[in-house]
This record gives C-alpha cells, structure tokens and sequence, in this order.
C-alpha cells in the first residue's frame, strides 16, 4: 500500500510538472489557461472516439451552465462563437483541449465532420509560437514555416510550406485574403494584430475545407479532444474517479 501511495504521488508529481510546463506556454495578453475541474473531467461529452480520444463539437454540447462565463440571455449561450483561448479553456476544464490534428487519418476526420455539418469554420489548438519565451529558439526560424505548433499537445508541426511527412496533400490553404498560401497573416497588413491561431475554413476562399492562420480574436465554434496530460493529472490527484 505505501509503495502504491508513494507510485501515485511520483506519477501526479510527473503529471503536475508536465501541466506546469504547459500552463508556462502562456498564450500572448496575459491571460491564463484554464486548470481542469474533475467533476467536469468526469463528466465530459464523449460525442465521438478517434484514436483512443473522445471529442466533442460544442453546438452540440451547449445546455445551461456549459460555459465558464454566460450571458444573462439564455438564447446568447446557443449557437455561441468564442475566441481561441476561451476555446481552449472550456475544453481544458473537461480534461481536453482544442483539437490537435496530428495526422492525416485524424484531419479527414475533422474534415469530414465540418464538411458533414455545414460548418462554416472551427478553431483547433494550433498555435504560432511568436510570445515571450519562443524568441530565443533557432528552430522556429523562419516563423511563419517552422513556428506552429498544437498547444493541445505541445508539439511542433511540420514546415508550413511543405506537404507534411507521412500526409498526401496540404492541409494549409494554398490562398486567403490576398490570394497567396496559408499562413499569411494576412490581418496583421489590415490593423497590426498577428494571424497566430489556427483554424480550419469551409471554402471561404473558394479553397475546400482547409487551414487557415487567423486572428485569435474572432469567434468560432470549436472542436475539443481529450488531454492526455490533463486526464492523467487528475487521474493521478483523483483516485479512484471515473474519467
Ligand atoms: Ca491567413
């Protein structure tokens, strides 16, 4: 029993580190990401299952009390369109992120499901590493090819310029708003602010369903898959709760 107890505390000290270095990755204006709430962990919508992962469409999920910060009309919290890092944050109190799309097999399933529902557009966790802290490292460089990433998952994805390694065919757009490919940020030309969040767009630009580096300020619907690094926290702080 003591070796088991000292096992668990070793695995949610390794699971704390692991947030911690996560929560460090602070997206730019200083706002903070959201700590997992277990109750909502356990509770979390399984809409559907790809690669071990649930994942949930937040449309399809909304009822009273969804999210963190409502408004007073109930018919505001229908249909609701927010910004990328609250897409992250509802999806981290349940234990998930915005989703990281990490293959081939798993972007034509989001595909797929946007193009099934007629979905305009939804935000994903990648993420331009241009804030405090990315400045430093040489492997980034040129940022606009080799600085994204899936903040979901910490990863780094392939050059933005190439097809990615294992794929057969570009997931980035080969156009946008001035008509060159995707990540152009594009916005920034318009009104200084970065294109350094990613989504993926229904054909806006007469382009399919593709991704797009976009302002993390506009409001989208969004997509969460479940976090190993936060289910494995709260499992490791929870004993014995169903996740
Ligand atoms: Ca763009």
């Amino acid at each position: 029993m003591r070796l088991i107890l000292v096992l668990a505390a070793l695995v949610a000290a390794a699971a704390a580190d692991k947030l911690q270095q996560q929560q460090q990755q602070k997206p730019a204006q200083g706002k903070l990401l959201s700590l997992p709430e277990p109750a909502l962990c356990a509770s979390r919508p399984k809409q559907w299952q790809f690669g071990g992962h649930n994942y949930f469409f937040s449309w399809d999920q909304e009822r009273p009390g969804f999210y963190e910060e409502e408004s007073q009309n109930p018919q505001e919290n229908i249909g609701k369109k927010v910004n990328w890092l609250i897409s992250r944050n509802e999806c981290r109190r349940r234990c998930m992120d915005a989703v990281s799309i990490e293959s081939e097999a798993e972007n034509d399933m989001i595909l797929e499901f946007v193009k099934s529902r007629n979905l305009q557009y939804i935000w994903t966790s990648g993420r331009l590493c241009d804030f405090t802290g990315c400045e430093s490292r040489q492997d980034l460089k040129p940022l606009n090819i080799n600085g994204w990433f899936w903040s979901g998952t910490n990863t780094k994805m392939a050059p933005t310029n190439k097809i990615p390694p294992g794929w057969s065919y570009q997931p980035w757009s080969q156009t946008g708003h001035t008509g060159v490919p995707q990540p152009d940020n594009a916005e920034f030309d318009i009104n200084q602010t970065s294109e350094s969040c990613l989504g993926v767009l229904n054909n806006i630009y007469k382009d399919g369903i593709k991704w797009h580096d976009i302002a993390c300020y506009h409001p989208k619907p969004f997509v969460c898959e479940d976090s190993d690094v936060l289910l494995e926290y709260v499992r490791a702080t929870n004993p014995g709760l169903q996740l």
